[in-house]
């Protein structure tokens, strides 16, 4: 069987989600470098993979997939491995909920207008990142009230909530400002550093 192949970079959220996905399952794959924000533009034959010119896109024997959830789900469930998804229908739903909830309201308000904006802006946005904190906090708020009892946000077995989630905090606690909120919510801050310190975490940092 050849290698899965992701094509993204490691700088990206959505790229980790799919690679901590691969790792651990403990599927080798191959990362083939796409660098959506390059000076000369996203190469002309990346669109053939992702026509939004997005990143992470897959492929398997083949087989073409774009969107994170999808291929994250698909490498769950194509691919022998510790399975990454409850069985059960409504745990099962919460993992979808967990990762639906941080794509539609977690994602740009902690990654871009927090953690982006601080970084990388010469001149912030102050007004975007208060906003951005606000609706942080109310991700944060509703995270510790789905969480199951236990080590990870289903209780006792990883899912792919877990990996969804992960990848988003650990951009967001880059500035203090998340660090700071994130120790408001003690559940999920023990959560996130117990995640942070799997193997397949340390694979999928970012290499400096
Ligand atoms: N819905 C997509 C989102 C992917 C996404 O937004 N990726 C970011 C990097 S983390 C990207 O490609 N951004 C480029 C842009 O916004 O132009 C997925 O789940 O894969």
């Amino acid at each position: 069987m050849s290698k899965p192949v992701v094509y993204g970079a490691d700088y990206s959220v959505y790229v980790r989600i799919v690679r901590l996905a691969l790792e651990e399952k403990g599927i080798d794959y191959e990362l083939v470098p796409v660098d959506v924000f390059a000076e000369d533009g996203i190469p002309g034959w990346y669109f053939e993979h992702h026509p939004f010119g997005r990143i992470p896109a897959f492929e398997h024997e083949g087989f073409r997939l774009h969107e994170s959830g999808a291929i994250a789900r698909y490498v769950d469930e194509a691919f022998d491995g510790p399975a990454l998804q409850p069985v059960e229908a409504r745990a099962r739903a919460r993992t979808n909920q967990i990762a639906g909830m941080l794509d539609a309201y977690g994602y740009r308000a902690m990654v871009w207008d927090v953690a982006v904006e601080r970084l990388e802006k010469t001149t912030p946005d102050e007004a975007l990142i208060a906003a951005g904190l606000g609706q942080a906090a109310t991700v944060l708020r509703v995270l510790t009230s789905l969480k199951a009892t236990g080590p990870w946000l289903l209780g006792e077995q990883l899912t792919l909530a877990d990996l969804h989630a992960a990848p988003i905090i650990g951009y967001f606690v880059k500035v203090d400002e998340g660090r700071k909120l994130l120790a408001e919510f003690a559940d999920i801050q023990e959560w996130y550093a117990r995640f942070a310190a799997r193997p397949s975490f340390a694979r999928t940092e970012k290499a400096d």
